[in-house]
This record gives structure tokens, C-alpha cells and sequence, in this order.
């Protein structure tokens, strides 16, 4: 997918057709204004850490770079806004890692099963040469990896029981985002994984075509997923972060100047992200307390762990990404 040699695939081109119709009804595509994605809502965290680096972006280039955000998913689930990104036909996108799996394989090891310890552990690595690593490693794939944000730990929610051990996941229907290790990591549990874009979840679990999910607080409560699936089974099996990518031809475009501002209002809006994300999780939690959805720890999660393990085998193949294992466990912290 190099800028020079690309040529568009009929799937591509619609998603163009359709992206720019969006943005030219919506009167924007002309401007200068720097358009960005994001699958959640206004007030989630990621969407407003976004214009939070817009704020700063405006302020610093003296209103010469601004940020326009369509949020909520309204240009599409995040596989078709990445694609979108690659070819130039938005500026800014953000997503979780899942989505970019099958572009980059660097960027399958944060998202491995149990890899960070805490979100402490994630921040600590993903703020270092590992983090820079990761997002230099899209490049090639025609984005440029901006920052990292929190995702918080994902675990399990259903429509049917209490998940206590991994025998209570067999041949449950799981959706999962599209990314084939989130595939092969169900299927290590004997549960059957359905990948959907995240704006298909809630409808599925109220019609019954899956029976449950795995995310964090604030994705499960901000969907309204708790209202379909009552149970809550706090595995954290996944502790992966999201990612604010850029697309390549757009940041060429950009001054040198330009660049460095981009890049470092982006890095200063990561702390204020965090800071919404912790009050973020909080909220969800008590919002989800109160509607009475049962909520349970796990016990054992190293029989969660044992099981997930093989997929580290199947998706760890290159020095690089061993490399990256090497140092994320070298820093998780004694416990
Ligand atoms: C959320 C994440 C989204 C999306 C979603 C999913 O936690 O913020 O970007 O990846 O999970 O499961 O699809």
C-alpha cells in the first residue's frame, strides 16, 4: 500500500464514495480542517481527548489546524475508517489495536491475552521505546501512529450465567472485534467468536444471535450492552490500548513544523485522556452497579490464563514482536 503505486479496490472506492458524501453533506470536505473518526460518542473519552488536541492544535498554530471530529460511528465501523485513513480520505482516526491486527503484526502483542499486568504496566510500557516502536511500525501500512490511549481491561458479559471459570465460556456465541487473535483467544476457551463492528453488538445480544461480549466499563455501559447482557464476569483478559492514527498522505502534506506540532498535541492530549478515562471507568462502573447487572470477580484467572496461552505461540512469530514481549514483561511490575 505504498502512496505512489496505490490504486483503490472496488470495496475501497466505495468506501471513499460513501465517506465523502457523508463529509460533503455535512459541508466539510473542502475545508482545510483536519477530519477525524472515532466509533464512540461524544463524551467518551477518546472523543473528547481528540478535541482536546484540536483545542491545542488551533491555539498553537494560531487557527491555522483545527480538528473537525464526527464521532459515534457515523462514518462507519472502525475497519472502514482505517481503510478510509490509508488512502487519504480522513485525516485522523482513532481505534483500538484489534482492527489493525491483520495490517501490522507488531501491534497484535499489547493485545495479547494477560500480557500487561495493570494499566500501569500498559502506560509505563507504551510511554517508552516500545510504545514509539508500535506506532513507528504503521508507516509502512500509509499511517502514522500519533499516540496511544487507554482502553482500561476487558472482560467477559453475557446474556446467560456468571463466567467463573473457562468452562462455563464453552459453546457460548462471543462477538469479537475483527482481529483473528481476539478470534483465536475465544475459540481457546471453546466459546464460539462472531466478529462485528462494535456498533452491531447491542442488537445482536437483544436478538439473541450472540450471547455476549468482552470489553471494558465504559464501552459496555456507554453502548448500553448492560442492558441486554446482565452478567459481568471480570477476567481482564485483555489490557490493550487505543491508538490515534493519521493518514499518511495528509501528514506528508505537512510542514515540518506542522509536523512537530501535530505529533506534540497529540502526546499532550494523552494525559488529559487519562484522566477522563479514570473518572470515565468510575462512572460506568456505579451507572452499571445500579441497574442491577450482576457483577462477579474471577477467582482463578490462571486457569483463564493457561488456556489463553497457546495463542501467544500462534501470533508471536517474529524476533520484532518477541523483542516486545521481552520488554513488556521486563517491566511488569513484582507483585
Ligand atoms: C472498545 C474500543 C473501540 C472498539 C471496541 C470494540 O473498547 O474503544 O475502539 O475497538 O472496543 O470492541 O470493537
Amino acid at each position: 500500500m505504498s502512496g505512489t503505486t496505490f490504486h483503490m479496490t472496488r470495496r475501497q472506492s466505495l468506501l471513499a464514495i460513501g465517506a465523502t458524501a457523508a463529509l460533503t453533506a455535512c459541508g466539510e470536505r473542502s475545508g482545510r480542517d483536519l477530519l477525524s473518526a472515532d466509533s464512540h460518542p461524544d463524551g467518551y473519552p477518546t472523543v473528547e481527548a481528540v478535541r482536546e488536541m484540536g483545542r491545542l492544535l488551533n491555539e498553537r498554530s494560531g487557527g491555522r489546524l483545527r480538528i473537525k471530529m464526527y464521532a459515534g460511528g457515523q462514518l462507519g465501523s472502525e475497519r472502514d475508517t482505517l481503510e478510509i485513513t490509508t488512502f487519504g480520505g480522513l485525516d485522523l482516526n482513532r481505534v483500538n489495536l484489534a482492527p489493525l491486527n491483520s495490517i501490522e503484526p507488531l501491534t497484535t502483542v499489547p493485545a495479547l491475552p494477560f500480557l500487561f499486568s495493570s494499566t500501569a504496566h500498559m502506560r509505563a510500557a507504551l510511554d517508552g521505546p516500545v510504545g514509539d516502536r508500535i506506532l513507528d511500525s504503521l508507516a509502512p501500512h500509509d499511517l502514522i501512529g500519533l499516540c496511544f490511549y487507554d482502553s482500561g481491561e476487558r472482560s467477559f458479559y453475557n446474556t446467560r450465567k456468571p463466567i467463573l471459570t473457562p468452562d462455563d465460556m464453552l459453546g457460548l456465541k462471543i462477538r469479537v472485534p475483527n482481529s483473528d487473535l481476539y478470534v483465536a483467544m475465544i475459540k481457546a476457551l471453546g466459546a464460539d467468536a462472531t466478529p462485528m463492528s462494535l456498533g452491531e453488538v447491542y442488537q445482536a445480544l437483544v436478538q439473541g444471535v450472540i450471547d455476549g461480549a468482552e470489553n471494558n466499563w465504559p464501552s459496555f455501559e456507554s453502548g448500553r450492552h448492560f442492558e441486554a447482557a446482565p452478567y459481568y464476569s471480570l477476567t481482564r483478559h485483555i489490557i490493550a490500548p487505543e491508538v490515534l492514527v493519521m493518514s499518511a498522505s495528509r501528514w506528508r502534506k505537512l510542514s515540518d513544523a506542522d509536523k512537530t506540532l501535530v505529533k506534540q498535541a497529540a502526546r499532550d492530549s494523552v494525559p488529559y485522556m487519562r484522566q477522563l478515562w479514570d473518572a470515565r471507568v468510575e462512572q460506568s462502573r456505579a451507572t452499571i452497579m445500579a441497574s442491577g447487572v450482576e457483577v462477579n470477580e474471577v477467582s482463578d484467572l490462571s486457569a483463564f490464563q493457561e488456556q489463553m496461552r497457546p495463542v501467544w505461540d500462534r501470533f508471536v512469530k517474529t524476533d520484532a514482536q518477541k523483542e516486545l514481549v521481552a520488554a513488556i514483561e521486563k517491566m511488569r511490575p513484582a507483585s
